[in-house]
């Protein structure tokens, strides 16, 4: 018995499914919500794959009931959103006005979750900075300002949530805030120094501006969270950084991987170790931004856990020019021409499931944080193309978390890794960023006609999975508990009518 129980994972585990406010909310125009930078930038001409925008989603805003029931029938102990700052401060900034009603439709949100035993675990920023702060300031790109807002934002989500959330993460994913929005200019806002995607933006230093004062966003909005809230409201604070695991292509000295490279390190050293990585101070020069000993003192720490999203593993070559990788190249076809694993819709995908477990362990040895797999998911090569029926028959999104899973367990129980969390991306198909909705990541799949969600058989797995692979806890058994929903609707016909509005 104690071996079996030693081979779960700990009572306490946290898991469930993960989303984020622009992807899934629409209701742009209601209830005194502003603008995101996201409205406008998906709407232009060729900003996204299908051409289309933010406006609906999956219609999360108005049929947040419908979504909860869906989370309660998969039998989840957590589900982490994100808060649309626009529908907080509709302009943004630390002088304009609350939005109440913004403010009540999270509360209610927050209370029904727990109601129904699932933890909420609240990203403060996945990409949807205010319109109003870009147009008055520049965003990110302006230090002086943008630090002190997002302070502010984050100091009113604490004051009128943090006697319930006591999970927070300040922003999801700086690298691709900063790559993506201000280097390729793929994301909003969408500068870049490629004049035929934008008239403005620098390629070359832009993106490490931004990265860095994201960085003392975070670290602020953490120090004062742990100073003026923490101790009243018992909960933690941290960031959710994106990193895949680097393999070397052959072994040839120039494959030599920089351990698992630049997207990670980039963010990670400074907000752990307190520096940036030596190989960027070397690669940028006058280029890299430098902090103030203050400012460090600040950053260094300003996380009590490692959030992590993770999706892949590369193999890599010294060389290119790109120095978003660190002028690394990726591939995923090794020398002999066979591919790494199974690819998925999106070109930076494919299926490698041991280097999740080598990414888990590499971090913790290096950061020596408990770590909360923040987001980890699959795309199925055209699925947006199959009829509905085919859909849900996902197997490679199957095979994928199958793999992760496992290789979670081992990094657990088997290596050690101190992991407290898994959130699958995603509960369900959204807005897919600049792929439009052509590419699908939910273990739901919707029909973006009739909003109706439908499981797939990776809902089924996952819930199965966490179900079997977490220690019992003996004192909630009998609690109107999340397992019950899990069986019935393993029992259930494919196509259920989990909405219903
Ligand atoms: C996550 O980011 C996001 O947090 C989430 O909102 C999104 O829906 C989900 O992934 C699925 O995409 O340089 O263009 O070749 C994913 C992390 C990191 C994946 C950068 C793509 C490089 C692609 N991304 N990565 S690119």
């Amino acid at each position: 018995m104690a071996n079996k129980i030693s081979s779960r994972l700990p009572k306490d585990f946290l898991w469930g499914f993960a989303t984020a406010s622009f992807q899934i909310e629409g209701s742009t125009q209601v209830d005194g919500r502003g603008k995101s930078i996201w409205d406008d930038f998906s709407k232009k001409p060729g900003k996204t794959l299908d051409g289309r925008d933010g406006d609906v989603a999956t219609d999360s805003y108005r049929l947040w009931k419908d979504d909860l029931d869906l989370l309660v029938s998969y039998g989840v102990k957590s589900y982490r959103f994100s808060i649309a700052w626009s529908r907080i401060i509709p302009l943004g900034g630390r002088n304009d006005p609350v939005n109440e009603a913004g403010i009540r439709f999270y509360s209610n949100l927050i209370d029904n979750l727990l109601a129904r035993g699932i933890i909420p675990f609240v990203t403060l920023y996945h990409w949807d900075l205010p319109q109003g702060l870009e147009d008055r300031y520049g965003g990110w790109l302006n230090k002086e300002e943008i630090v002190k807002d997002y302070v502010n934002y984050a100091k009113i989500c604490f004051e009128r949530f943090g006697n319930r959330v006591k999970n927070w993460l300040t922003f999801n994913e700086p690298w691709c805030i900063s790559v993506h929005g201000y280097g390729h200019g793929v994301f909003a806002p969408g500068r870049s120094s490629d004049r035929t995607r934008c008239p403005e933006g620098d390629t070359s230093t832009e993106p490490w501006l931004v990265g860095h004062n994201v960085i003392l966003a975070h670290a602020y909005a953490s120090k004062l969270y742990r100073e003026e809230f923490k101790q009243a409201q018992g909960g933690q604070i941290g960031i959710t950084l994106n990193g895949d695991w680097a393999l070397p292509y052959d072994d040839s000295p120039e494959s030599a991987s920089r351990g698992s490279d630049a997207d990670l390190l980039t963010f990670a050293d400074p907000i752990y170790l307190g520096h940036y990585p030596e190989y960027l101070k070397e690669m940028l020069g006058s280029r890299l931004p430098t902090f103030t000993a203050e400012e460090l003192h600040v950053v260094k720490g300003s996380s009590e856990f490692y959030g992590m999203n993770t999706y892949t593993t590369n193999l890599c070559m010294a060389g290119g020019d790109n120095e978003f990788q660190g002028k690394v190249k990726y591939t995923f076809t090794r020398p002999d021409g066979t591919q790494l694993g199974t690819q998925a819709h999106c070109a930076w995908l494919q299926d490698y499931a041991p280097g999740f477990r080598q990414l888990l362990n590499y971090l913790y040895k290096r950061y020596r944080k408990p770590i909360y797999v923040t987001e980890n998911g699959f795309a199925v090569k055209d699925e947006n193309n199959k009829p509905v029926e085919e859909a849900l028959s996902d197997y490679d999104r199957v095979h994928y978390f199958q793999g992760t899973t496992s290789s979670l367990l081992s990094a657990v129980v088997e290596d050690g890794v101190d992991i407290r969390g898994y959130f699958a991306w995603s509960l369900m198909d959204n807005f897919e960023w600049a792929d439009g909705y052509v590419t699908r990541f939910g273990v739901t799949y919707v029909d973006y006609e009739t909003q109706k969600r439908y499981p797939k058989d990776s809902a089924r797995f996952v819930c199965q999975w966490f179900k079997e692979n977490i220690e019992k806890d003996e004192s909630s058994e009998s609690a109107a508990g999340p397992s019950a929903p899990v069986s019935k609707l393993a029992d259930d016909a494919h196509l259920i009518d989990a909405v219903r509005a």
